[in-house]
């Protein structure tokens, strides 16, 4: 069935944009249960109509470019459309959009990538079996991109889980009296933003929440829309300060475990797909001492402060050969990057 990943020769520079506006227009859907995915309808006169998935339970992308063409009297008979994943063939929580390309007469498809979902894959094969010309790979690397955390967290039946260490060249995140804010430089915490803004929640232990009193939300130069702020999490039995933005927040979701794989199961069963730990020293010792880190943001600011809080506590590790290993990536940006005076270290486990 047409091109193999990474084969763009078959395609062309319209081609080629069309599926950049889908991979554009998957990247405004919602995070969480389901993967981002985008759709672009090319015309017969090069026109692009784009549609995107909203979140579970809300129309396919490719309904969604489909509802827009039908409004805009478009031809849809002498139209291809592109697509970030394989067209569904299933009945989930809606019609498979294999059926709605058909029934529209749309003649022509291209796809990014495959559907690591068993239960919806298959659906290039079924659209050629119905007569239609069907393509795929264009921009696959991209599209795996855009999904590669959300399909680890669907293989593994747990979160994908991202940690955020923010702390001083001598690894601590507040001195000896507690002080512990603007360790990290004003470009490191824009930073912060913009990876907040990609999960699907935050989560800190009530020593943080209580000490702190953070708002676990994105903000940023362009901001996010309040619909679409990740969950705030808190882990912990503690009772949160009835005024503090956490309490005050009624999508505030806190787990009274101690047991960091029974707080995964619960996230995952709410939807979250991507999780950002963002500590306590506690907490974040609890995940990594579970082995359920996947990633690691750990911003080193270049200062010493002495003996304070150490980032990351009650590891059970006596001795070296015991150590914790993580291993640097360079796949999205490069392992090591600067954010003003700061250095940001990016690592998988
Ligand atoms: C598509 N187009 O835009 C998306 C697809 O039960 P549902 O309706 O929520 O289906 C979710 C599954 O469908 C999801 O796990 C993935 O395999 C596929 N997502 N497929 O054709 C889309 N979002
Ligand atoms: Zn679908």
């Amino acid at each position: 069935m047409g091109a193999q990943p990474g084969d763009a020769a078959e395609f062309t520079d319209l081609e080629s944009a069309a599926m950049t506006a889908a991979l554009g227009a998957a990247r405004e859907g919602v995070r969480g249960a389901n993967p981002l995915v985008g759709a672009a309808i090319l015309t017969a006169d090069g026109q692009i109509v784009t549609g995107h998935h909203g979140g579970a339970g809300t129309p396919h992308a490719e309904v969604d470019a489909i509802t827009t063409a039908h409004d805009l009297d478009i031809d849809l008979t002498t139209s291809t459309l592109f697509v970030t994943l394989e067209p569904c063939a299933h009945h989930g929580r809606t019609g498979p959009c294999t059926e709605a390309i058909i029934n529209a007469a749309i003649p022509s498809v291209v796809f990014a990538s495959p559907d690591s979902n068993p239960l919806a894959a298959g659906g290039g094969k079924t659209l050629a079996e119905a007569g239609l010309t069907v393509r795929s790979g264009l921009h696959e690397e991209d599209s795996r991109a855009l999904n590669a955390r959300w399909v680890r967290s669907t293989a593994e039946a747990r979160p994908f889980v991202s940690a955020k260490i923010a702390q001083s060249l001598d690894g601590a995140v507040a001195a000896a009296d507690g002080t512990s804010q603007w360790i990290t430089s004003a470009e490191s915490r824009a930073h912060a933003h913009e990876v907040r803004a990609r999960v699907d929640a935050i989560l800190v232990g009530t020593g943080t929440a209580v000490a702190d009193d953070p708002r676990l939300n994105a903000r940023g130069p362009d901001g996010i829309s309040l619909d679409d702020q990740p969950r705030p999490v808190v882990l912990g039995t503690s009772e949160l300060p009835v005024t503090s933005f956490l309490a005050l927040n009624p999508n505030t979701l806190q787990l009274r475990t101690h047991d960091v794989r029974a707080a995964l199961d619960e996230l995952y069963a709410a939807g979250v797909r991507h999780l950002l730990v963002e500590g306590g020293p506690t907490v974040l010792g609890a995940f990594f001492s579970a082995g359920v880190v996947d990633e690691v943001f750990c911003y080193q600011a270049p200062l010493l402060i002495g003996p304070g809080r150490s980032s990351v506590d009650g590891l059970d590790i006596g001795t070296l050969s015991e150590a914790l290993q993580l291993i640097p990536d360079d796949t999205e940006t490069q392992a090591v990057s600067r954010l003003g005076p700061d250095f940001l270290l990016h690592f998988t486990t």
